[in-house]
C-alpha cells in the first residue's frame, strides 16, 4: 500500500470512527426490577405500609387500598447503581402486574405515583405500621394519576409512564430509585394488586451515556496527532528509499 493509499484509508477510517463514537450517545433502554439486590429480610425490593396495620418484613405483595379495615400504599425500589454521572436518564416506565382486584371496585380506579424521601433501607424494612411512610408514599412530588379498569386478569400487566421524575430518577444514580403508589380514587372498600407478592415489580429506563465516557476527547486528540506522526514518519521513510533508488 503506497503512501497516497495508507492516507486514503485515513480518511475512511475517521468518519467511521466518528460514527462509532456517535453510536454512544443513542438511547438506551434497561429493564430493572425489584428482585435486583434485594435487601436483607425479603426477597423483592416491594411491598405496602399502613398507618395502622403491622407489616412484616418478608411480605412482598403490594396490594394498595382498603383491606383488613386499613388503607395501605404501595413501595418499589430499584437498584440505579449501575448508572454513573456519564449517564442521563429521560423517561422511566414502571411495570405493574395487577393481581387481584376488590369485589367493590367502581368500573374505574386511579393509581397514583408519588416520590419518596425515605430511604430504601428503611423503606424495605416494613416490619411495623407508619404514619410517616404511609404518607410519604402518596404525598410529594407527583409522577402521575393513572385511571385503570376497577377490575381485570389478574396477569394483565399495567405500564405507568411516570412523569416529572427525571430529576429525581437522576439523583438516584449511584444508589436506590424508590417509588410510592397508592388509591387515589378511595371511597369505599376498594382495593388492586392483591395477592401480588409473586410478582416483581420493573421499571424500563431510557438513557443516554454522554460522549466523554468513551474516550476522552484528549486521548482521541492524542490517537489522531499519533496517527499523523506515523504518516509523516513513513512518508518521509518512502521519500528516502525512493532517492536512494535513484
Ligand atoms: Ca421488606
Ligand atoms: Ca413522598
Ligand atoms: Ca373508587
Amino acid at each position: 500500500m503506497n503512501t497516497r493509499s495508507r492516507f486514503s484509508s485515513l480518511l475512511l477510517v475517521i468518519p467511521m470512527l466518528m460514527a462509532a463514537l456517535q453510536s454512544e450517545c443513542n438511547a438506551t433502554v434497561i429493564t430493572i426490577t425489584t428482585a435486583q439486590s434485594p435487601f436483607a429480610g425479603s426477597s423483592l425490593n416491594q411491598g405496602w405500609w399502613s398507618n395502622s396495620v403491622s407489616n412484616t418484613d418478608s411480605n412482598t405483595d403490594y396490594g394498595i387500598g382498603v383491606f383488613g379495615a386499613a388503607d395501605h400504599r404501595g413501595f418499589a425500589s430499584f437498584d440505579f447503581s449501575g448508572f454513573t454521572v456519564n449517564d442521563t436518564i429521560s423517561s422511566a416506565t414502571v411495570k405493574i402486574q395487577r393481581g387481584d382486584s376488590a369485589g367493590l371496585n367502581d368500573a374505574t380506579e386511579t393509581v397514583g405515583f408519588r416520590d419518596v424521601s425515605t430511604s430504601a433501607a428503611t423503606l424495605n424494612a416494613n416490619s411495623s405500621a407508619s404514619a410517616g411512610i404511609y404518607s410519604d408514599l402518596g404525598t410529594g412530588t407527583s409522577y402521575g394519576d393513572f385511571v385503570v379498569p376497577g377490575d381485570d386478569l389478574s396477569t394483565v400487566v399495567l405500564d405507568f409512564n411516570l412523569s416529572n421524575a427525571v430529576a429525581n430518577l437522576n439523583a438516584a444514580k449511584g444508589g436506590f430509585f424508590s417509588v410510592g403508589f397508592f388509591l387515589n380514587s378511595q371511597d369505599g372498600n376498594q382495593a388492586l394488586f392483591l395477592n401480588t407478592a409473586a410478582f416483581p415489580i420493573s421499571i424500563e429506563v431510557t438513557y443516554t451515556t454522554s460522549f466523554a465516557s468513551v474516550p476522552e476527547p484528549s486521548v482521541v486528540g492524542f490517537l489522531a496527532v499519533g496517527c499523523g506522526t506515523v504518516l509523516v514518519r513513513r512518508f518521509r521513510r518512502k521519500l528516502g528509499t525512493s532517492n536512494s533508488q535513484v
